[in-house]
């Protein structure tokens, strides 16, 4: 009898306990999610010493702060107005924060108080202005920091929230200025400083919109309509077609860990990040404190950031992208990762057929829209016919073809010293012309996929044709819009 009373005493203790403790658990949960109120107050921090921030030029970041304390950072940023190639051949007045679209990257940590020196060439044109999104304050600087060409303006604040955070100019007219390649990433790591990993990159996209249609050649001009109409002829990845391909490709080895600090500056679109053939280990959505894992596109918003993380595990190029497909095919997003190391077959046989994206999809033979483009593009001599034709190339065959020709093994067949190319003139026109599919043999490997119809002029198509057959070892052939007539 005493002893059953002992036990239900004893019962209703322990269960008491139970309880308190998940009481104490719960809320330990709840701290999780902090709300405003408990969100760290990092206005406090005490600021030792002084320095003068490295700034570093896409895709290269400055050293990680470490466990270093909270400084004064100076930062010197100078507006630089000036022409670069939006693409190949293609020229733009880029208005940029240090010379670069995106412009400078700025690395400070949780604490620091940033001494912002503007300074907006004597040369340029225009005033301008920084609004940095790691600001708290009115306007994010742009107020204090308006300044016209040849004048430099001084202001001060203090990082309070940790993360990947958008700078761009804030001057009327605002979507011009950021549409013109004003943005760039400021980022502020926490106490103690983010994880070390071996490799580390800034890329940011963006839209821009030419008075000439995507790829006309020369100084093109900003067009105003287009961009109301949200119609951009390019998105790229810092700022030119090919800014991260070729030589500039991003590289890393197999083992490797790779952080890229990703940015959007817009000025309309938002990103659909991938990258094939990689899953993201772990994501800092939208740049702040929350991680996901396990993620295979990640959105980027118009003036937002993120930072993604992911090991190498087997070698070969990974093609970064906007997964808004077109923008990558068609319009210039697209940047590439190219690993080195040792085959782990384990982990991708390498047997099977390349997982390479086909992007007008395997099934569709024929672009929808056959509008054949008659403008007058007439070249004269051989060398300029080459010129134009390297150009087409570039943005029309090399995302599948490559850089150098070379293809892609058992994806896409190579244009260098490709006997199927070489042995009739005909057949390649009617190739680029009305697309292919089926079996081929090209330099003895077979191929069995499907190239879309290129919705290309005459012009464009005996260009890109005396390009390829004047490049890596193939027969010279010059090809004139008059033979492609005659196959249409
Ligand atoms: C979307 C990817 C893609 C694009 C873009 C593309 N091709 Fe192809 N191309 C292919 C595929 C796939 C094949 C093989 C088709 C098959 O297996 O039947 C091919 C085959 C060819 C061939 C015949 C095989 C060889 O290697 O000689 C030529 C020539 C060629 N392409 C030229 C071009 C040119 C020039 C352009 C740009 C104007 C271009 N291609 C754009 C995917 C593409
Ligand atoms: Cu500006």
């Amino acid at each position: 009898m005493k002893a059953n009373q002992l036990r239900i005493y004893i019962t209703a203790a322990l269960f008491g306990v139970a309880i308190i403790l998940l009481g104490l658990n719960a809320c330990e949960k709840e701290k999780e999610a902090k709300t405003t109120e408990e969100v760290v107050d990092n206005s406090n921090i005490e600021v030792k010493g002084k320095e003068t921030a490295v700034l570093t030029a896409p895709p290269l970041v400055p050293a990680p702060v470490g466990k270093r304390s909270a400084k004064k950072l100076i930062v010197e940023m100078e507006i630089i107005e000036e022409v670069g190639e939006i693409s190949e051949g293609v020229e733009y007045v880029f208005w940029t924060f240090g010379g670069t679209v995106p412009g400078s990257f700025i690395r400070t940590r949780v604490g620091d108080e940033v001494e912002f020196h503007l300074k907006n060439h004597p040369d340029n044109k225009l005033p301008h202005n920084i609004d940095l999104h790691a600001v708290t304050g009115p306007g994010g600087g742009a107020e204090s920091s308006f300044i016209a060409p040849g004048r430099e303006a001084v202001f001060s604040f203090k990082t309070l929230n940790p993360g990947l955070y958008v700078y761009h100019c804030a001057t009327a007219p605002v979507g011009m200025h950021i549409a013109n390649g004003m943005y760039g990433l400021i980022l502020v790591e926490p106490e103690g400083g983010l994880k070390p990993v071996d490799k580390e990159y800034y890329i940011m996209q963006g839209d821009f919109y030419t008075v000439g249609k995507t790829g006309e050649q020369g100084l093109q001009a900003f067009d105003m309509e287009k961009a109301i109409n949200e119609d951009a002829d390019y998105v790229v990845f810092n700022g030119k077609v090919n800014a991260l391909t070729g030589d500039q490709a991003l590289t890393a080895k197999v083992g490797e860990t790779v952080r890229l600090f990703l940015g959007n500056g817009g000025p309309n679109l938002v990103s659909s990040f991938h990258v094939i053939g990689e899953i993201f280990d772990a994501v800092h959505v939208e740049g702040g404190d929350l991680i996901n894992n396990n993620v295979q596109t990640t959105i980027i918003p118009a003036g937002g950031a993120a930072i993604v993380e992911f090991k190498v595990d087997v070698p070969g190029s990974f093609i970064l992208v906007d997964h808004s497909i077109f923008r990558a095919f068609n319009k210039g997003a697209l940047g590439m990762l190219n690993v080195e190391g040792e085959e782990n077959e384990a982990i991708y046989s390498g047997k099977i057929k390349e997982g390479i994206y086909l992007p007008e999809g395997g099934g569709t033979h024929s672009m929808a829209d056959k509008k054949v483009k008659t403008e007058n593009t007439a070249t004269k001599t051989l060398e300029e016919r080459i010129k134009h034709g390297k150009s087409v190339y570039m943005q029309t065959c090399f995302a599948c073809h490559q850089a150098e020709g070379q293809g892609i093994a058992g994806a896409f067949p190579p244009l260098a010293e490709s006997d199927y190319l070489n042995e009739d003139v005909n057949r390649s026109i009617d190739v680029v012309l009305k697309g292919l599919q089926g079996e081929i043999t090209v330099n003895g490997e077979t191929y069995n996929s499907a190239m879309p119809a290129q919705n290309l002029s005459d012009e464009e198509i005996a260009n890109v044709l005396t390009y390829v057959y004047n490049s890596w070892g193939n027969s010279k052939k010059e090809v004139k819009a008059k033979e492609v007539a005659q196959r249409r």
